[in-house]
């Protein structure tokens, strides 16, 4: 059977438009998929919106909407802003569809059914903002006002008096440090996991999962007068949407096939739900947890974590419309070592752009395919026989590139995936620079030799396009059209389609546009990046 590849991102808070730190997680996330895809899996990749919580019904208040109708206003420019950044997601789940709701209330009833949830009073301090709680402890003081330990707003004091539901998590902390130590994989990167144990060796404390002080949020199946807390309804969207507590047969089996995920991309600032209280909650459903959590850095501009609310946001639009998305895609995920922060800026993503792209990448398939036009009108030459045992470093080189790249993609490494293509693409320009076909186009008796060079440039190319069409599938699609190649999208055995020699010859080589024009920084201008 065909192996599934069940990875997620966060679904993000509505409270505000997409940016380029959710845009990140989200490219991050479909970079793999397609790669899973083309190396023969069957993918599900899912994103979807965080729509309940008193944030959310905060902001529609202040824009004088219903919560509803705020949340129906904000959705569709998420799956647009995806759109845009041609991110591939199979579902995009929103917490307040039915199919999410019963899900919650089947997994609330299944915990309270096995005795793990229970009711007494709770007072404490919350960030709206964050939608956490925090302990005496863990509160800041600033000018003598109690304030966020992570976004620094004024902490409420919530909830005098009244009674919640309470999950017990205390009693999970054992089992989680069993199951983070048998499962060393579970949180990557390793600092991240180091970080998760620690937090869980200072002890945890039962969970808050009810409120009865506001009403936006899923009512609790037993005890209709409170709703869900925003995260345990949020982290439960990772088996509602692949059919958890559905009625439909066809739903169960999808629950079946999928779960557990591969992968939730999550950034550092939401580990601790995901890799203590989501984790833990599974566990007391008596359902098997997901295989990995990936907690990824933050993107940071002149040294700050941006994000919308800080206004130091560009929206991921204005950039695509300067680079182009692909060119977006690959910044993003190529030079930022993926796990720690990085720092962002427009001069530096000009000149990763000019030094791989325009001049390496472009510049490759703009001399090559134009040459085929030159010295051969067009067609893909016939590898002659006569250079059958010539040396062909190329070859070499691309010949590796399956095992080079789907190792880095197996850890997540996309700036070492991105870099093993890179490797051949440099060499590849080398190879054509001190081959010197112009050179040997002079002779009719370097003939053979001009064939051999321009053929497995243009071969490289086409395997080339391959590796790169997870980070840019519109520019690979392009030259694969460029080569008279199949529809790129289609291939689901990367593996066999990169083995050296598949490019047929005579097909039309078209040598069209560059792909990446060369810019300069001195032309751009973009407020705030
Ligand atoms: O936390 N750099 O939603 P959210 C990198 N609804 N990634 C960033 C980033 C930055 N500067 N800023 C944001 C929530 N992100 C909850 C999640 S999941 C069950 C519920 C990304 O809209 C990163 O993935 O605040 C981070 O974890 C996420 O956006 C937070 O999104």
């Amino acid at each position: 059977m065909e192996q599934t590849y069940y990875l997620t991102t966060p679904i993000y808070y509505v409270n505000a438009a997409p940016h380029m730190g959710t845009a990140y997680t989200t490219t991050a996330a479909d970079i793999l998929a397609r790669w899973h895809r083309m190396d023969g899996r069957d993918v599900n990749f899912l994103t979807g919106l965080d729509e309940h919580g008193q944030k959310v019904a905060e902001s529609a208040e202040e824009h004088g909407m219903t919560p509803q109708e705020w949340v129906d206003t904000i959705a569709p420019t998420f799956q647009e802003t995806w759109k845009g950044l041609d991110i591939s997601n199979d579902d995009f789940i929103r917490t307040t569809e039915e199919r999410h709701v019963k899900g919650v209330q089947a997994f609330l009833q299944r915990l309270y059914d096995k005795g793990y949830l229970y009711k007494a009073r709770y007072e404490g301090w919350y960030c709206v903002h964050e939608e956490t709680y925090y302990t005496e402890s863990e509160v800041v003081e600033l000018d003598g006002v109690k304030v966020c330990p992570e976004c620094k707003r004024p902490l409420r004091y919530d909830n005098e008096g009244e009674e919640n539901w309470f999950f017990k998590l205390s009693e999970f902390g054992d089992k989680l440090l069993a199951y983070y130590e048998e499962h060393p994989d579970f949180i990557c990167p390793e600092t991240r996991r180091n970080e998760v144990v620690a937090f869980v060796k200072r002890g945890l404390k039962d969970l808050s999962i009810s409120r009865t002080t506001f009403d936006w949020g899923i009512p609790l199946p037993f005890d209709e007068g409170h709703v869900t807390y925003v995260w345990f309804d949020a982290l439960i969207n990772y088996i509602t949407a692949i059919g958890y507590g559905s009625d439909d047969p066809e739903k169960q089996a999808m629950f079946e096939h999928y779960w557990p995920a591969d992968v939730h991309f999550v950034g550092k600032d939401i580990i601790r739900f995901h890799c203590t209280i989501w984790p833990a909650m599974l566990m007391a459903a008596g359902l098997p947890l997901p295989k990995k959590v990936f907690a990824h850095g933050f993107l940071l501009t002149k040294g700050e974590k941006m994000s919308k609310s800080k206004g130091n946001a560009v929206g991921p639009a204005d950039l695509v419309r300067i680079f182009g998305v692909d060119a977006y895609r690959y910044y993003f995920l190529s030079d930022v070592q993926f796990g720690n922060d990085g720092s962002i800026s427009m001069e530096r993503m000009v000149q990763v752009y000019n030094a791989d792209l325009a001049n390496t990448w472009g510049n490759l398939c703009s001399r090559v395919l134009n040459m085929c036009g030159k010295y051969f009108d067009g067609q893909v030459p016939a590898f002659p026989d006569s250079q059958a045992d010539a040396p062909n470093p190329l070859r070499d080189l691309a010949e590796g590139l399956y095992a080079e790249y789907s190792a880095a993609m197996d850890v997540i490494d996309y700036s070492g995936a991105a870099d093993a293509v890179g490797k051949v693409c440099t060499l590849a320009n080398h190879y054509v620079e001190d081959s010197a076909p112009w050179n040997l186009a002079k002779s009719e008796e370097t003939a053979d030799e001009l064939a051999a060079v321009i053929y497995n440039a243009l071969e490289a190319i086409r395997i080339m396009a391959m590796f790169y069409a997870p980070f840019m599938p519109n520019t690979s699609a392009e030259v694969f059209r460029r080569l008279s190649l199949g529809d790129i999208a289609g291939i689901d055995d990367v593996e066999a389609a990169a083995r050296w020699g598949q490019l047929p010859a005579g097909n039309a080589v078209v040598k069209g546009d560059a792909l990446f024009p060369r810019l300069k920084i001195e032309e751009i201008s973009l407020e705030g990046f």
